[in-house]
């Protein structure tokens, strides 16, 4: 029997010590929704690193038998390794130059060693699981060189790769020392996923000029083994967040979080702490709005939240005292004693929290300066069950290329971004209706289950076509 093997940095499940136990903790991510279905079916299997240093044997032991008792497979990793491996390269290297922010990337050979070090043992614990029947499907920037690595050890596998990130213009991939090993290691897979049509171009240009492969009908000749390259955006689990935003608890949050505001109209924000996120141009923009319009001062609050991220990075700990001080500046400037400007949470909430704060709001600003896809702006979506309300949404998110009826915007334009507020603000209610009911229709249709399907069906028939062609 065929199994699937899924392979990502962090399993779904993230063990936390406390005190003197250890306890387990689903994770609330897209992908272990999307995919939690797949791993928990029948031998299949989910390995990735459960977040924890072990101090013995005997407690990797008792992880891994924990684990693997609900199809997880642990990849223990040191407190070194994740300095090197995910802090850096990962994180200071891969991340910002993916995202376009080279200025803050960093070039260390022992970030790369370790890289590459770390991307071995996943190859290890991958071939202890998977038999030669099997299909892998490996996910994101921290595994690019797996798939090549697992092709070495075992040439007739099935191997699916997928980017959660943007792939960037070949100008962003030439800067880096290591191009052309991270590129081949990409081409060790059967099938290369991106979110949208743009990275995949991106992808196939520098595979050209850097290696001077060529592709025809998104295909490309390795070696005598064709990779196919193909665009698959990414959705969410659509009933879930509906289901969610109309629960009693919500609900309730919901009538008492407005009492609270005096019903003051919400505009809401969430993001991981991100510098690519374009939280401080936010904060700008609705400064903006408050100076440019006044009548919407003690009539409209933002509601930010910010969920605490790579805080062991150094960018990430700037960009949080910005953010603090814009945030502090903002609303000493304009509060009143009973309206505050910007309502500002600096941690994570549960999921029913997070629906009530999507049912509130009557504007959503996601405006990343750069963002592989942006599942929010889609979770935004799903909870409005009135079909009212307006998204604002970066063009240089992924989702702008399938959530056309959202106010589109360029992030950096802050001016644009205050008018969008404006407008947003005073969309009649058909119009909103309008657009909402659209892009519900796309976001419950394209889900995470049916892109789980699609990505792992392409993959199938891409290894049956080559297999076919091999015995012509
Ligand atoms: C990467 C790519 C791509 C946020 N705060 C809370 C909370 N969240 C959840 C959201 C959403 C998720 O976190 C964030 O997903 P995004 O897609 O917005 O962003 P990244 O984390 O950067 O993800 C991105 C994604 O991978 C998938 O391919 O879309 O472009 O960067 O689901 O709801 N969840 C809870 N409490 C919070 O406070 N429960």
């Amino acid at each position: 029997m065929s199994r699937t093997i899924i392979v990502s940095n962090r399993l779904p499940t993230k063990v936390i010590r406390s005190e003197e136990s250890l306890t387990f903790q689903p994770s609330e991510g897209g992908l272990a929704t999307g995919l939690g279905s797949i791993y928990r079916a029948e031998g299949n299997v989910w390995v990735g690193w459960p977040g924890l240093f072990v101090t013995d044997e005997e407690e990797e032991k008792y992880v891994t038998e924990e684990l693997q008792a609900d199809s997880m497979s642990p990849v223990f990793l040191t407190e070194a390794e994740i300095r090197d491996f995910y802090e850096g390269f990962s994180n200071s290297t891969l991340w910002p130059t993916f995202h376009y922010f080279t200025q803050f990337a960093t070039y260390e050979q022992t970030h790369w060693d370790a890289y590459v070090a770390v991307n071995q043992k996943f190859c290890e614990a991958v071939l202890a699981q998977a038999g030669p029947e099997d299909t892998i499907w490996v996910h994101d920037y921290q595994l690019l060189l797996l798939p090549e690595m697992l092709r070495k050890a075992r040439p007739e596998a099935t191997i699916g790769f997928f980017l959660h990130i943007p792939f960037p213009s070949y100008e962003l991939i030439r800067v880096l020392p290591w191009r052309a090993e991270l590129l081949r290691g990409m081409l060790g897979a059967d099938l290369i996923g991106f979110h949208t049509f743009g990275y995949m171009r991106h992808f196939l240009s520098s595979v050209s000029q850097v290696l001077g492969l060529s592709a025809v009908n998104g295909q490309i000749e390795v070696a005598h083994r064709a990779v196919r390259v193909d665009a698959f955006p990414m959705g969410i689990d659509y009933q879930r967040y509906a289901d969610a935003a109309a629960s009693e608890a919500a609900i309730q949050h919901e009538a008492t979080y407005r009492q609270a505001l005096h019903n003051v109209r919400v505009i809401l924000s969430i993001d991981r702490l991100d510098y690519t996120k374009g939280i401080a141009q936010r904060l700008r923009a609705f400064e903006l709005l408050l100076q440019n319009y006044p009548e919407w001062r003690e009539q409209v609050s933002l509601i930010m939240l910010v969920v605490p991220s790579r805080d062991q990075v150094a960018q990430y700990a700037d960009l949080k005292v910005e953010i603090d001080e814009l945030v502090g500046r903002i609303n000493a400037s304009y509060r009143t004693i009973a309206w505050t400007p910007i309502h500002y949470f600096y941690r994570s909430l549960p999921l029913e929290e997070l629906a009530s704060l999507y049912r509130l709001a009557e504007v959503a600003l996601v405006t990343p300066m750069r963002d592989g896809m942006n599942l929010v702006a889609k979770e935004f979506v799903a909870s409005k069950a009135d079909h009212k309300g307006v998204l604002i949404l970066s063009e240089r998110a992924g989702a702008a290329r399938e959530l056309s009826d959202a106010l589109i915007i360029n992030p950096t334009d802050i001016n644009q971004l205050a008018e969008a507020m404006h407008e947003a603000l005073v969309m009649p209610e058909e119009d909103q209706i309008q657009r909402m009911t659209a892009m519900q229709a796309l976001v419950q249709r394209y889900n995470v289950f049916s892109w789980t399907k699609l990505f792992l069906n392409q993959l199938a028939y891409t290894k049956m076509k080559q297999q076919t062609l091999a015995t012509e």
